[in-house]
């Protein structure tokens, strides 16, 4: 017979008084024994509370129990009452004893594997803007030119006065520069830094300044921020016919040397004579394409000889001195490289992206 029917027994069909204590003492141990089966067996927490309510709840069968204390013999009743109070006791421990388990359980379910192998984490790779501009700056460290790096917020003497940019020039305007103040701008090119080194230094000069320009500017092939390698050398005797044997030796070293290399005749306020380069499409070889508009040729670079009024800005004797300079977009080399048809790729910042480079 279950303790639960038991217990019900003793309280439709109450026996006589004597053997009443007796009864009590079986009920007891029986509803403590299910408990305890009921418990161990139980695997949820909603199953342990069930069980608590059935058993010790305001209706359960050891709260019937010991009302039932109330009927016996006076001198059975401590005897009895402690009986049922000393397992009630035992099964709240064993009741909370149960909620822990499950609870280690679950735990022991979230904990890590540790036998499982790492995830691996990755190697990150540097960013192909990075990669290409090394690998520019590198060609031109073969060639003896040093690295020249300067500030991105400028003034406006370095960024246009001392490039004899003039004061009306349409690159000075708001649309086209980032203005911090009427003085300080986000540098529209790495140009700035030529000066900053002419002061400081008297020729020879062979630098390159790479680094990060600023532009209001937006669209397909268009960033507000990116980046710039520039050139420069200075000395006695610099002919435009250095710059064209520098500027191909680049030109076969980045691309290959079957990439013959153009330049027309352009303006630039700090050069004179200033000069285009074209190298011949890397798409097509010259048949005519998508990338090269079906002209067969890649503008990449902007070049000249270093205009006199900017020597004359930084102190240098036109008379004794000549030299050349050339700028290029590195995204746009990048683009060319990689076959890249949207300069915003660059800076989402997407993994999957970045990772093939
Ligand atoms: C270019 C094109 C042509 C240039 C000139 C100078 C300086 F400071 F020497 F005058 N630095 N960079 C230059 C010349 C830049 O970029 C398209």
């Amino acid at each position: 017979m279950a303790a639960s029917q038991r217990a019900a027994m003793a309280t439709r069909h109450p026996p006589r008084p004597k053997d009443r204590a007796r009864i009590v003492e079986n009920t007891i141990a029986q509803i403590e024994q299910e408990a305890e089966q009921a418990l161990a067996a139980a695997s949820r927490s909603e199953q342990v509370r069930e069980i608590s309510v059935r058993y010790l709840g305001r209706k359960g069968l050891v709260t019937q129990l010991l009302r039932k204390i109330s009927t016996l013999p006076i001198q059975d009743r401590p005897r009895a009452g402690q009986l049922v109070n000393h397992a009630k006791i035992r099964m709240e421990g064993r009741i909370e004893k149960t909620l822990e388990r499950i609870q280690h359980q679950v735990a022991d379910d979230d904990r890590i594997d540790v036998s499982l192998p790492g995830r691996p984490a990755g190697l990150g790779t540097l960013h192909p803007i990075t990669q290409i501009t090394d690998a520019i700056c590198n060609i031109f460290r073969k060639m003896g030119f040093a690295i020249a790096e300067g500030p991105e917020i400028e003034t406006d003497y370095y960024n246009f006065e001392a490039l004899n940019i003039p004061k009306n020039h349409p690159a000075r305007d708001m649309q086209d520069t980032f203005y911090i103040s009427p003085n300080v701008v986000l540098r529209t090119h790495t140009s700035p830094t030529q000066p900053r080194v002419m002061e400081k230094r008297r020729p020879p000069v062979r630098i390159i300044a790479p680094g990060k320009v600023y532009r209001c500017d937006s669209d397909l092939t268009h960033t507000p921020m990116f980046h710039q390698v520039e050139g420069l050398l200075v000395d006695e005797q610099v002919s435009f016919g250095d710059l064209k044997g520098i500027l191909t030796a680049f030109v076969h070293d980045m691309f290959d040397a079957r990439t013959s290399l153009r330049f027309r005749p352009s303006f630039f306020p700090f050069t004179e004579p200033s000069a285009e380069v074209d190298i011949l499409c890397v798409m097509c070889r010259g048949k005519g394409c998508r990338v090269c508009s079906q002209t067969g040729w890649l503008e990449v670079l902007g070049s000249g000889m270093v205009h006199p009024a900017v020597f004359e800005n930084v102190g240098y004797d036109t008379e004794r001195y000549s030299g050349f300079a050339f700028g290029m977009g590195v995204e746009r080399i990048a683009m060319l490289k990689y076959g890249i048809d949207d300069i915003r790729k660059f800076f989402e910042n997407d993994l999957r992206f970045l990772g093939q480079f």
